[in-house]
């Protein structure tokens, strides 16, 4: 028989969450940049607990358990959750023109950062491993430009995150995927460049790498390389 129940924290916050997933790392990092308290339940991916579906049947992480026993899954819901329910952390500008801004920017870096990210890590011919860093590159290149505009914005003005001198939404949702970069430059030798079309990329990514929001959410790095290698064909 299946499970019937599944864990959760009476009253509060739960998390089901994986260490080494970028998408969980959102969640976690909405909950911490909004100083919002809660718990967290490590899911093996590798080895999911039977009750995992009565949580989330697509079996995937992040999911969330809200206080009043509410689940929400996928990790730009609960993150937008997170800022909708607690304002006053400033997570999200309140002027629409400045969202709408904020969310192309996260729409552009997810259309283009990430497939390019994903497929130059796991196309097993090297012509294709070459033509999908190229890729990347210039999706880079692209999010430095926007950046560059976004700094000369009042909603941003001087950087060196999206909203300024603050770590906010934009660094909760695309933080983790920043921090993927050691892997595809361990597996495939891929480094940004550090010519002038990527300084404002080089500098939000290094602001980004020392903030304490970031480092508290961390995934270890050695770990990191070791759960992405089954996507590598050839490592
Ligand atoms: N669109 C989802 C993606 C989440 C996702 O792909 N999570 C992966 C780990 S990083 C997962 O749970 N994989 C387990 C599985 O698919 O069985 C989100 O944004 O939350």
């Amino acid at each position: 028989m299946g499970a019937t129940t599944y864990p959760f924290t009476e009253g509060g916050y739960t998390l089901y969450s994986n260490a080494n997933c970028p998408y969980a790392q959102r969640a976690l990092r909405a909950f911490n940049a909004a100083n919002v308290p809660y718990t967290v339940e490590e899911i093996d991916l590798a080895n999911k607990p039977s009750w995992y579906p009565l949580v989330n049947p697509r079996g995937k992480v992040p999911a969330l358990r809200t206080p009043d026993g509410t689940i929400l899954i996928e990790s730009l819901v609960i993150a937008e959750y997170v800022a909708d329910q607690f304002p006053e952390s400033g997570l999200l500008p309140s002027d629409p023109v400045a969202r709408a801004q904020l969310r192309l920017f996260i729409e552009k870096f997810g259309s283009e950062f990430t497939p390019d990210y994903y497929r130059a890590l796991t196309a097993a011919d090297t012509s294709d491993q070459d033509k999908f860093k190229d890729s990347l590159a210039a999706a880079i290149k692209g999010i430095s430009a926007e950046l560059e505009i976004q700094w000369k914005r009042e909603s941003g003005r001087g950087g060196p995150f999206w909203a300024g001198s603050k770590w906010t939404y934009a660094e909760v949702i695309l933080a983790s995927f920043v921090g993927l970069l050691p892997v595809l430059n361990h597996y495939r030798g891929f480094v940004v460049p550090e010519t002038r079309e990527f300084a404002a990329f080089n500098r939000w990514r290094q602001a980004i790498l020392e903030h304490p929001e970031f480092l508290r959410a961390k995934p270890d790095e050695d770990a990191l390389i070791k759960t992405y290698k089954k996507f590598v064909p050839d490592a």
